[in-house]
């Protein structure tokens, strides 16, 4: 296999513009992003080192590099992997269609995925060789199983898995879902520990899953939250449907993890919900339709955090600003931010950033409905605090090379740029964000609506 050693170079000025500084370091990739938006990329240290690794799917491929640009295994293979969920199925838009995670508890990372024959397949995550594989039955009104996620239903660990997959007619929602011992499956056993066929899906994202409460056993989060057992805590009661789900501890006073629900249809309100139920819901006073969030602490305020939505607008967006209580915070024009060559569509695959190392996020984005630019701006102001010129189909953004920070992990072609920060880390020796369970699930979950 090739490999190239990586090169680390300074961006040269007049491709980076702004406060902020990057370092680029580039991973020559087998495949290409150039077509297609099926697969994307997800950090785990495959090969058990101690150090990040990316796992990269494109359409019949499954490709492990470590961040120096080494190739670590490649497979080509039957991977589900899908484009517009409510059209395709899931995973959806920029789905990674893989998960990560020591399932057997022998300290070491497998690699798992579903084939396009509801076939779940597990690799070694050190060579990307077969461990074992089963085949299950669909639900009736489905075509496949479509999406999985790796969780822990039982509070044994990484050790249970659950599965979903859309209604095959019509517009295409996640409704059915099954929770799964992965013991069991390997032993060839087929019953689930639980299955539902209501599960009140967002409409173009897999599920995701996070321990709310604290417990040690995830939570299944849509607009119904489901007990690890499969029971249902809360029901929203979402008149149209879901667009996005983020989990973060939005309010401190509120015991555990809260979820941020963004819904698109008439009343396009922000739902904050918790283990218990729905906390608060409000909406834009024009009823702008909230469409993408990034939920994060925006500014000095450490009780609680703010819910950035980008508006709907397919150019000229008026980006809003609620803070944790549902009040409005800020709000201001896309156009009178961006710098003036940047596209009026504005930004798309929007994420909460840990960039400079101090207490607050930035957010991260790239130039929409396109392969383009990458930013880093004020989520309250809009101000562009770091502009790189790309050619960005994906953007990632994972705490990959240690020191806590994110990096900026941008897939160009056939080539993943990472961005790194090069200024000093002002608080070093912050507990890494993977400690957080809900960190770490998350950034297997995501895709071009909730990354
Ligand atoms: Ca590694
Ligand atoms: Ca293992
Ligand atoms: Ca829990
Ligand atoms: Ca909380």
């Amino acid at each position: 296999m090739l490999y190239i050693l990586i090169v680390f170079l300074a961006i040269a000025h007049n491709a980076m513009a702004g406060e902020l500084t990057a370092e680029i370091s580039k991973i020559p990739l087998e495949i290409s992003f150039a077509q297609g938006n099926g697969g994307s990329i997800i950090a785990t240290d495959v090969d058990n080192n101690g150090s990040y690794d990316l796992i990269v799917t494109e359409r019949g491929y499954i490709g492990a590099y470590a961040t120096n640009g080494k190739l670590l295994w490649s497979r080509r293979l039957d991977i589900r992997l899908s484009e517009h969920a409510e059209i395709h199925g899931l995973p959806g838009l920029h789905g990674p269609g893989v998960q990560a995670g020591d399932i057997n508890g022998d300290g070491k990372i497998e690699v798992l995925f579903l084939d396009q024959e509801s076939r779940v397949r597990v690799l070694r995550g050190d060579t990307g060789q077969d461990l074992w594989s089963i085949k299950l039955e669909p639900p009736s009104g489905a075509k496949q199983w479509e999406h999985l996620v790796i969780a822990n239903f039982r509070g044994k660990g990484d050790r249970d898995l659950l599965l979903q997959a859309t209604n095959k007619m019509g517009y295409r929602m996640g409704r059915y879902i099954g929770a799964y011992s992965l013991e069991s499956l390997q032993a060839g056993k087929r019953v689930p520990l639980w299955q539902r066929d209501d599960f009140g899906a967002c409409a173009h994202s897999g599920a995701r899953v996070a321990d709310l409460d604290g417990d040690g056993r995830d939570e299944v989060l849509g607009a119904t939250i489901l007990s690890p057992e499969g029971n249902i805590l809360v029901k929203v009661d979402i008149q149209g449907h879901l667009d996005s789900l983020t989990v973060a501890d939005v309010r401190s006073d509120f015991p555990g993890l809260e979820v941020v629900m963004l819904e698109e249809g008439i009343l396009n309100r922000i739902f904050l919900v918790g283990h218990g139920g729905v906390i608060w819901n409000t909406a834009h006073k024009k009823r702008l339709e909230p469409q993408n969030s990034v939920v994060g602490h925006f500014t000095n305020e450490r009780t609680n955090m703010q819910i950035w939505c980008r508006s709907r607008q397919n150019t000229y967006q008026t980006p809003f600003v609620f803070n944790g209580y549902g009040h409005l915070f800020a709000e201001y024009i896309m156009n009178d931010v961006i710098p003036p060559d940047w596209s009026t569509t504005g930004i798309e695959e929007i994420s909460p950033i840990h960039w400079t190392g101090k207490k607050h996020h930035l957010a991260c984005a790239k130039e929409r409905h396109k392969a383009d630019d990458v930013t880093i701006f004020d989520p309250i102001s809009g101000r562009f605090m770091l502009r790189i010129h790309e050619k960005a189909s994906r953007l990632y953004v994972a705490d990959i090379l240690g020191d806590w920070r994110e990096e900026i992990i941008v897939a160009n072609e056939n080539q993943l740029h990472i961005y790194s920060n090069p200024q000093i880390n002002p608080r070093p020796g912050q507990p890494p964000l993977w400690s957080q369970p809900h960190y770490r699930r998350s950034k297997m979950t995501w895709n071009y609506y909730n990354p």
